[in-house]
Parts: C-alpha cells; sequence; structure tokens
C-alpha cells in the first residue's frame, strides 16, 4: 500500500510536474518568444535577407548571363543535333547482331526498339533474344515476337488473337509461323532459337509482337543477309 501510494503520489508529482512544466514554460516561451525573436528576427531577418537578396541577385545575374549566352547556342545546337541523331537512329534501328544472336527489347510505349534484323547468311540457325524493359504486366502490355513471310503477318496476326493468351496469341501448329516466342510481360525475357533453312530463299520476312493490337507498331524486317 505505501508503495502504490507512493507510486500514485510520484504520478501525480510527475503529472502534475509535467502540467505544471508544461503550462508554465509554454507562457514564459510564448511571451519570451514575440518579446525575443520577433524583436531578434526583424532585426537581423532584414538584414540576412538583404544580403541573401543581394547575395543571390548578383548570383542569379551571373547565372542568367552565363546560361544565357554560352549554353544556350550551344545546347541548341547541341539539342538540335541529338534530336537529329535520335529520329535518323529511331528510324533505321537495325538490331545488333553477335555471332547468330540479337537482343532486341520491347517497352511499356509498345514499341521494339530496332525495325531490322539482318541474320547473318552463315547461321543455320538464329536465337533471338527479347528482353521487355518496361514495368506494365504481361496482360497490359504483353510482347512476344513471331516471324512469318511478310505476305503471311497480317493473316498471322489476325488468327494469333481467335488462339488467344493461352496459346500466345499464336496460331498453333501452323507452318506460316517461322518461329515464335512466348508473351512476356515488364522486366521479363524469353528466347527462341530457329532454323533459318526457310528464310535462306532470299524472300521478305517481318518479325512482329502478336500480343492483340501490336503488330500495326511492334513489326519490323528480317532477312538473311
Ligand atoms: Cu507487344
Amino acid at each position: 500500500m505505501n508503495i502504490k501510494i507512493t507510486l500514485l503520489t510520484a504520478s501525480c508529482a510527475l503529472a502534475l510536474a509535467a502540467c505544471g512544466g508544461n503550462d508554465a514554460p509554454p507562457p514564459q516561451d510564448t511571451t519570451a518568444t514575440p518579446a525575443t525573436a520577433p524583436a531578434t528576427t526583424p532585426g537581423t531577418a532584414p538584414g540576412t535577407a538583404a544580403g541573401g537578396m543581394d547575395t543571390g541577385t548578383d548570383a542569379a545575374t551571373a547565372g542568367t548571363t552565363t546560361p544565357g549566352t554560352t549554353p544556350a547556342g550551344t545546347t541548341d545546337a547541341g539539342a538540335t543535333g541529338a534530336a537529329s541523331g535520335a529520329a535518323t537512329t529511331t528510324a533505321g534501328d537495325a538490331a545488333e547482331v553477335t555471332g547468330c544472336e540479337t537482343t532486341i527489347e520491347g517497352n511499356d510505349a509498345m514499341q521494339f526498339n530496332v525495325n531490322s534484323i539482318t541474320i547473318p547468311a552463315s547461321c543455320n540457325e538464329f536465337t533471338i533474344n527479347l528482353e521487355h524493359t518496361g514495368q506494365l504486366p504481361e496482360a497490359a502490355m504483353g510482347h512476344n515476337v513471331v516471324i512469318t513471310s511478310e505476305s503471311d503477318m497480317q493473316a498471322v496476326a489476325a488468327d494469333g488473337l481467335s488462339a488467344g493468351a493461352d496459346n500466345e496469341y499464336v496460331p498453333q501448329d501452323d507452318d506460316r509461323v517461322l518461329a515464335f516466342t512466348d508473351i512476356i510481360g515488364g522486366g521479363e525475357s524469353t528466347s527462341v532459337t530457329f532454323s533459318t533453312s526457310a528464310m535462306q530463299d532470299g524472300g521478305n520476312y517481318m518479325f512482329f509482337c502478336s500480343f492483340p493490337g501490336h503488330s500495326a507498331l511492334m513489326k519490323g524486317t528480317i532477312s538473311v543477309g
């Protein structure tokens, strides 16, 4: 009992102390603050602010002058050059082939990063690695690579749509399909290795994505050369 009372007392004391402490200091602080801080702040602030403003203005002026003059001209020229270069590159991007293999990318903007693949004539087999560099899931922005002759592409894409997601949007056991990968989503990759014999005739062949609606944008030429 004594202990409890003591504790209670102590608690009360602490509580009171706490309350008292809280009650007391705030007013003092409040009182003190307005008296001290504001008085000090205005007195100091203007000076500091003024100093800061001056410095800032100088810096800003200097900064404005520099970027305005030098980089502007340089940046414009550079930007134009870069833009032209990028546009040119994008328009005619050929896949980089190493040995009998290449890696191409599909992204969340429904694009392949290349629009042509040239298979070295010495390759009896060729491997295409597909990397989905986006983040969207397979169901929303799935990509694959299907290879057909140019004349079969539209029909195969249509039949792939009918085949559905369970068949990777590719018609099953279809001789028109020379090669195809699974459909993948963002962050995933897949690969297919196929015989080039059917493409050695010098005909026109296409690689495309058969995910619904994608073949209009995601396509390119593939040839043995
Ligand atoms: Cu696609």
